[in-house]
C-alpha cells in the first residue's frame, strides 16, 4: 500500500502534488490543516497536509478504516445464510429420503398401493388407482391428507355404482343368496320399510321350508308388522301366489345356498323362475374375503340377480376388494345394511359415502 501524506501551501497546490506523485486516481484519506516552521510557535505557516493513496490499494484500505463495523456485521449476516442454506439442504435431503423407495412407487404412494392390495384389489387395480392419483400430484404433495383424501375419493367415486330402487305395489321381489348372509333380516328390514315409510301394500313369502325355525323367524317379523305372510313348498305353489296376489309388492324369502352348491342353487332358480320377479337382489355378506364374493357373484349369476345387497358393513373393515368385484359384476348395489336390528339398519346404498368409507380405509 503506497500512502503519503503531502504538505502544499494550499488545497490546489496539494491536488496536484498528490496527482503527480499518486496518480490521478489517488484516494484522498484525510485533509487538515497544520502549522509548520517558526520558532516556538512565532513565524509558523499554516499548510495543508493530505493524506492520500495509490488507487489500487484503496478498498482495503478504506475498509479496514471505515468498515471494520461493517465487517462485523458481515460475518454475522454470512453466518445466518450459512444457517439457512444449511436448513434448506436438510430439507431438500429429508424430501430426498422420502420420495426414496425400494418398491414401484415414491412414498407415499408406495404405502397407498401396499394397503390397496391388503384390501383386496389386485396388483394391476392398485396400481391403475395409484398412478391415477400419481398423474395429478407429486409425492410432496400427497402428504397433505386432505388433497390425497380428495384425489382417492375421484377414483373410488369411479368403483362404485348404486342404484335406488323404487318399489311399487305391482313388483315382485326376491332375495338369494349364501347361507346365512343376512337375507331374511335383510327381507324383514325392506319390508318395514316398504310398509311404514313408503306406505306400499305388501305380502311377504318364504320358501325356506327347510328349517321350521327360519319360516317362523320371518312369520315373527310378519306378524309384529301387519304384513300378510305366506310358505310356498312347491314352484307350482309359488306361480299361483305370484299371478294370485294382486296390488300388492310382493317379498319373497329363499334358503341360503352355498355358492359352491350348483345342484341346490338350481333348485332355488326353479322357484325364482316361477315367480317370475323383477326384482332379484342378491345378498353379499361384507365380511367375506373379495374371492368369496367372486364366487358367490360367479355362482348365482344363474339367477340374473338385478341388485346386490351389501350385510354386516358394521362387522367388516376391508370394503375395497368387495366393491371391486361388484364393479366388475356390473351389478349395481341397492341397500347395505349395517347391524341386526329391524328396521332400522338398512340404507339405501346411494345414501350412503361409500368412496369416503374406502378412503378412510385406505388411509386409517
Ligand atoms: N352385524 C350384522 N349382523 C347381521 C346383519 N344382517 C344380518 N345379520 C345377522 O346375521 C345372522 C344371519 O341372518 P339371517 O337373516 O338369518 O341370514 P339368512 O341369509 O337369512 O340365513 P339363512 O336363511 O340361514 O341362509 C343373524 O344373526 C342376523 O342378525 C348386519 O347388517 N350386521
Ligand atoms: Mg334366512
Amino acid at each position: 500500500m503506497k500512502l503519503e501524506k503531502i504538505l502544499a501551501a494550499n488545497m490546489a497546490e496539494a491536488m496536484i502534488k498528490v496527482k503527480n506523485e499518486l496518480g490521478s486516481d489517488a484516494i484522498i484519506l484525510q485533509t487538515r490543516r497544520v502549522k509548520r516552521g517558526g520558532f516556538l510557535g512565532i513565524g509558523a505557516k499554516i499548510y495543508v497536509e493530505v493524506t492520500a493513496m495509490q488507487e489500487d490499494v484503496k478498498k482495503p484500505s478504506v475498509s479496514l478504516q471505515r468498515e471494520q463495523p461493517i465487517g462485523q456485521e458481515s460475518t454475522s449476516q454470512l453466518k445466518m445464510e450459512l444457517e439457512d442454506i444449511k436448513h434448506t439442504l436438510k430439507s431438500v435431503n429429508d424430501k430426498l429420503l422420502s420420495v426414496h423407495t425400494s418398491g414401484r412407487f415414491p412414498e407415499p404412494f408406495e404405502g397407498i398401493h401396499s394397503k390397496l392390495i391388503n384390501s383386496g384389489l389386485y396388483q394391476s387395480e392398485a396400481a391403475s388407482i395409484v398412478e391415477g392419483v400419481a398423474q395429478n400430484m407429486t409425492p410432496i404433495e400427497a402428504r397433505d391428507k386432505t388433497r390425497l383424501s380428495k384425489a382417492l375419493k375421484v377414483r373410488f367415486d369411479d368403483m362404485v355404482k348404486t342404484e335406488r330402487v323404487i318399489f311399487s305395489a305391482s313388483q315382485k321381489a326376491i332375495v338369494v343368496g349364501p347361507t346365512g348372509v343376512g337375507k331374511t333380516t335383510t327381507l324383514a328390514k325392506i319390508a318395514a320399510m316398504m310398509k311404514m315409510k313408503e306406505k306400499i301394500p305388501l305380502t311377504i313369502v318364504t320358501l325356506d321350508t327347510y328349517r321350521i325355525a327360519a319360516a317362523q323367524q320371518l312369520k315373527t317379523y310378519a306378524d309384529i308388522m301387519h304384513i300378510p305372510f305366506k310358505v310356498v313348498y312347491t314352484p307350482q305353489e309359488a306361480e299361483e301366489i305370484s299371478s294370485s296376489v294382486k296390488d300388492n309388492l310382493i317379498i319373497v324369502d329363499t334358503a341360503g345356498r352355498s355358492q359352491k352348491n350348483e345342484l341346490k342353487i338350481t333348485e332355488t332358480f326353479s322357484y325364482v323362475r316361477s315367480i317370475k320377479p323383477n326384482l332379484i337382489f342378491l345378498v353379499i355378506d361384507a365380511t367375506k374375503k373379495r374371492s368369496d364374493v367372486e364366487d358367490v357373484i360367479e355362482h348365482f349369476s344363474l339367477m340374473s340377480p338385478t341388485h346386490v345387497i351389501l350385510t354386516k358393513l358394521d362387522e367388516t373393515s376391508s370394503l375395497v376388494g368387495i366393491l371391486e368385484a361388484l364393479k366388475n359384476s356390473g351389478l349395481p348395489l341397492s341397500f347395505v345394511t349395517n347391524g341386526q336390528n329391524v328396521p332400522e339398519d338398512i340404507m339405501y346404498a346411494d345414501e350412503v359415502n361409500i368412496p369416503s368409507l374406502l378412503v378412510q380405509e385406505v388411509l386409517k
